[in-house]
């Protein structure tokens, strides 16, 4: 008898058998999601290129999936995603890293792109601390929250990823959490058929840095405050912002057509061509 093969497995590498993902880990769930957009929108890999920073959510492209893959250096992966799109404009460029990787030392590169609205997806797994490294503090990790290297507890004040982009002018802006799949899954397809900056931030967990320094717990555990701890952006807007808490808000939060970097560039060197 034939053995069933996951309708996904199709887009993974042959010679790939299994993630290096601890158990429980939300990137595996993330990772399909991406695979499911791409399917349901019947996309070829070959339309894409993925691009990933360092950490473990870079891990999620890379050797994984079948396709051109570029897994850069840490904290860059939006800069050479930025070379890419502008020598092979017709291409899909997606990049996926992490929290740490897109906004602690490759904040600017974030900021910029979104400023500059060059076509490309972001999704930013937010596990809200440096997991690969053995779970650092993050600027995305909560105050008061004890990572490796805030024993005491976090003095800073996270960022809110999702907020900063959209000031930086994206295109397209969406939050979810790993306990939400399906809606992440229909963000990813807008994201990816949006001319112009898409950012996707997705809350994910990982238990065994976060979970345990944090005390927030196992997998499980994280998923249940996920489901419980979020809001949609509708219900926070309903309820003035102010009386929400500390509610993640999940949602769409911009969805617009702007000019786009690629697009303004190929008219200004035709303009000048014609004017010469
Ligand atoms: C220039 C440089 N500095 C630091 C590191 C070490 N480093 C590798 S991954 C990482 C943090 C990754 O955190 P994040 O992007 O949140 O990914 P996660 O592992 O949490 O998914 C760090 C600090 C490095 N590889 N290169
Ligand atoms: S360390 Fe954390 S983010 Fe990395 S694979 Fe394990 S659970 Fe996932
Ligand atoms: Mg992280």
């Amino acid at each position: 008898m034939n053995a069933v093969q996951h309708p996904l497995r199709k887009y993974i590498r042959p010679s790939v058998q299994a993630t290096g993902f601890c158990p429980g880990c939300g990137d595996g769930t993330i990772m399909q999601c991406v695979l499911r957009a791409i399917d349901e929108l019947k996309l070829d890999m070959d339309d894409f290129v993925f691009v990933s920073g360092i950490g473990c959510a870079a891990w999620v492209i890379s050797p994984f999936f079948n396709a051109d893959v570029l897994h850069t250096t840490h904290g860059r992966p939006i800069a050479y995603a930025t070379g890419v799109k502008l020598n092979l404009p017709d291409k899909k460029v997606m990049v996926i890293s992490g929290d740490g990787d897109l906004t602690a030392i490759g904040g600017n590169h974030l900021i910029h792109a979104a400023r500059r609205n060059i076509d490309m997806v972001v999704i930013c797994i937010n596990n809200g601390i440096y997991g690969m490294t053995g779970g650092q503090v993050a600027p995305t990790t909560p105050r008061g929250a004890r990572t490796i290297t805030t024993p005491y507890g976090n003095v800073e004040h996270p960022f809110d990823i999702s907020s900063m982009v959209q000031a930086a002018g994206a295109s397209y802006v969406a939050r979810w959490t790993a306990y939400h799949p399906r809606q992440l899954t229909k963000s990813i397809k807008r994201a990816i058929e949006k001319r112009g900056f898409a950012f996707v931030e997705v809350i994910s967990q990982c238990p065994v840095q976060f979970g345990a320094k944090t005390g927030a717990g196992s997998a499980v555990e994280m998923l249940k405050t996920f489901k419980e701890g979020s809001i949609s952006v509708k219900k926070a807007i309903e309820k003035g912002f102010g009386e929400i808490g500390d509610k993640i808000v999940v949602g769409e939060f911009v969805d617009i057509d702007k000019p786009e970097l690629c697009e303004e560039i190929a008219k200004t060197k035709k303009r000048i061509s014609e004017e010469k």
